[in-house]
Parts: structure tokens; C-alpha cells; sequence
């Protein structure tokens, strides 16, 4: 039996100088050490440099290789929920960062991993990872007090949500769908938050990490960007959500402040206002 027809999702945002040799040794890797179908598909939006650019000539290499391009400033966020609805073409759907943190070995071992679980993503908190260069000092202390929040907000019990590595089932992704609203980096939360109150099985396993220079996030901005989205999402689900509408103005003015994608108005009502 071959493997699983897999779709791979790549979110890219001005990475014309970090993406071809992700792309190259992803195409690569995966043509010669899986039987099964594979797609990568870069989700563009709103690149003000060439990677459309590079991203079509390195297709011409590799017929693997796909994209989707978005002219607004949709978000990492926005783009994968823009890519998700590709999902009704593959058994399994991941995705991985750009810039080539995550080695096509270790994303294959995430694949690989999947048997009963529903949902396996990438741990750089656990033991057992190896992380060839961590990230800097500052987003290493971020990323440990918005973990924090996190387990405060929603005792998911997951060591590192924001890891760029993760793959799932499609039913998984068919199902949890309309619930993602969360366009900005905190959509790891949203999207790990809805897999579980759908009741499927979240498997987090070590894995290997490099940490590339010419990161797009801006530490302070995306700090507050994420906890603004993190509380949004915890009160959706909360019984007082309603009662907070006449302070919708407010938050949308918040997230134009921190020149954050706005998040996606997901019911009819919501839409018409
Ligand atoms: N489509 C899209 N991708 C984005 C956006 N912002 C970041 N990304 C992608 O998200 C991934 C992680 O970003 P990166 O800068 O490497 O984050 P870091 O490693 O956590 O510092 C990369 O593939 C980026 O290109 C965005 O606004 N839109
Ligand atoms: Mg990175």
C-alpha cells in the first residue's frame, strides 16, 4: 500500500530570499522517500518582494509544487485557512514553515506518527527535540509566558502550540473548518483548541528544529497581536461572548493599531454588521 496522498501547505509572507532551498529539498526529500501522492502548496499574500517569483520558477523543476497567491494582507492565519479548503484533495494536510526551520526528515517523522492520532504536531518544548539553533533569548522568554496564557486560558496540556510543524487527517480539517477565525499567529490556538472540543486526538512528539535568520515576526507587536487573539478565541466560547458585541469596534481598532489581519467574522450575522 502506498502512503497517504499528502498535501503540504506553506505559508509565506516576503520569503523570496529564505524559500527556494525549502522548497527544493522538500519536493526533493519527499519524490524519493514517499510512495504516496504529495503536493506542496505555497499560500502568498500580499508579498511586496519576488517570491511569486522564485516560487513559480522552482515549480518548473518540481510539478509538486503549487501555490496560492492572495493580494490582501490576510496573515499566516488567513492563508492557511485559505489553504485548508484544498483539504478535500489529500488524506493528510500539514503544513511547515517557509523558511526551512523544519528539515523534510523531521516533517515526514510528524507524517509518519499519525496512526491513531488525529492530529501530530511538532515539539520543540519536549524532551527529546533537538534544536540545532534556537531562537533568540527574548523569543524564547515570549514564547514561554504566551505558553503560559495559553495553558491558563484553555488546559490543552500542549508544551508548544506555535511549533510551524503539523499535519492532520481530513475529515479533522473538513470538520473543524467554520470554526477558524484566527488570521494572525495566535491561529495555532485556534486551531488546536477546535481540533479538541471536536474530541479528536492530538499527538505531540519531539522534533528537530533550526531557527533561521530573517524572521517576519515583530516581537512586540505579535506579542500583543496573539494575546488580543488568544482571549478573542477563549471568549468565543464562553457564554458571555454575546454580551461583548458593542466592544467589536474597540477590538477592530485594536488589531488596525498592531497592523494585525483582522480576524474572519465566521456566522451570517457576524458577517452583516
Ligand atoms: N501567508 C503568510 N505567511 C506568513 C505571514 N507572516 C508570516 N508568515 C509565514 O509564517 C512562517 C513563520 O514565520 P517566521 O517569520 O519564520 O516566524 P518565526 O520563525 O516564528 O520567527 C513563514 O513561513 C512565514 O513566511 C503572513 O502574513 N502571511
Ligand atoms: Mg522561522
Amino acid at each position: 500500500m502506498p502512503d497517504p496522498s499528502l498535501l503540504i501547505l506553506i505559508p509565506a509572507y516576503n520569503e523570496e530570499a529564505r524559500i527556494e532551498p525549502m522548497l527544493r529539498s522538500y519536493a526533493d526529500f519527499f519524490g524519493r522517500n514517499y510512495s504516496g501522492k504529495f503536493q506542496l502548496v505555497v499560500v502568498l499574500n500580499g508579498c511586496r518582494d519576488n517570491t511569486l517569483g522564485v516560487v513559480q520558477r522552482v515549480a518548473k523543476d518540481f510539478p509538486s509544487i503549487g501555490w496560492l497567491d492572495f493580494p490582501a494582507a490576510i496573515g499566516k492565519g488567513g492563508a492557511l485557512i485559505e489553504g485548508l479548503k484544498l483539504a478535500g484533495n489529500a488524506d493528510l494536510i500539514g503544513y511547515v514553515d517557509a523558511d526551512g526551520a523544519t528539515e523534510p526528515k523531521a516533517f515526514l517523522d510528524l507524517v509518519k506518527k499519525i496512526g491513531a492520532a488525529d492530529c501530530v504536531i511538532g515539539s520543540r518544548w519536549l524532551p527529546g527535540a533537538v534544536i540545532h539553533q534556537a531562537q533568540a533569548g527574548n523569543r524564547r522568554f515570549a514564547s514561554r509566558v504566551f505558553h503560559s496564557i495559553v495553558q491558563g486560558m484553555f488546559w490543552m496540556n500542549i508544551r508548544d502550540t506555535q511549533c510551524g510543524a503539523k499535519v492532520m487527517k481530513r475529515e479533522v480539517v473538513e470538520k473543524i473548518h467554520p470554526t477558524l477565525r484566527i488570521a494572525d499567529m495566535a491561529f495555532d490556538i485556534n486551531l488546536l483548541f477546535s481540533i479538541r472540543r471536536a474530541g479528536y486526538k492530538i499527538l505531540e512528539v519531539p522534533t528537530e528544529w533550526t531557527d533561521k535568520a530573517g524572521s517576519k515576526v515583530a516581537l512586540g507587536r505579535s506579542s500583543l497581536t496573539m494575546f488580543l487573539s488568544t482571549v478573542r478565541i477563549r471568549l468565543i466560547y464562553s457564554p458571555f461572548y454575546k454580551l461583548l458585541k458593542p466592544l467589536r469596534p474597540l477590538e477592530t481598532w485594536a488589531y488596525r493599531k498592531l497592523r494585525a489581519p483582522l480576524p474572519l467574522a465566521s456566522t451570517e450575522s457576524e458577517k452583516r454588521e
